[in-house]
């Protein structure tokens, strides 16, 4: 079992949400909202519009997300769906709780403002332009920017 951060296409009401609940991908357990400790660029690039979390600590917004528990089936399927290593790195981060809504197994729940850490799927190869690009605190593929994610079915 392991934690991920998702803050992009993944995220409820989002354009992927739909595979983190497919039972051929494995098992996913919603556990909580949160935010990153840290700021981060979280851009929005590249011809299919993809969200991009740079790995540049420090820079634009602290990124809000949630926090899923998933099985090593679903770690597998994340991986290759987000085409790690060449497209995203897994890395680790540290995340401050929102709300915790997920079972903890008889441990107390996270307060809100509690720190938890978490995988989620970051870039350090991005191009030179994409930290000059607007940056999201929430990401919505729906919003304002008009920047809608086009999925993996619609690309040619
Ligand atoms: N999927 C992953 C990384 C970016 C994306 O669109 C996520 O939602 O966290």
């Amino acid at each position: 079992m392991a934690r991920v951060f998702v803050y992009g296409t993944l995220k409820k009401g989002q354009p992927n949400y739909s595979r983190l609940f497919e039972s051929r991908n494995g098992k996913a357990e919603f556990l909580a909202s949160a935010f990153t400790t840290q700021k981060y660029p979280l851009v929005i690039a590249g011809k299919f519009n993809i969200p991009f979390l740079l790995n540049l600590p420090g820079q634009g917004h602290r990124v809000h997300g949630e926090i899923y528990k998933v099985d090593d089936q679903m770690l597998k399927f994340l991986d290759d769906f987000e085409s790690v290593p060449t497209m995203y790195q897994r890395t680790m981060v540290e995340l401050e709780v929102k709300e915790w809504m997920g079972k903890t197994d008889g441990e107390e729940k996270p307060s809100p403002g509690s720190i938890a850490e978490a995988f989620m799927y970051s870039t350090t190869t991005y191009q030179s332009e994409w930290p000059t690009l607007p940056s999201y605190e929430s990401y919505d593929s729906y919003g304002d920017h008009g920047l809608n994610y086009v999925t993996r079915e619609a690309r040619d």
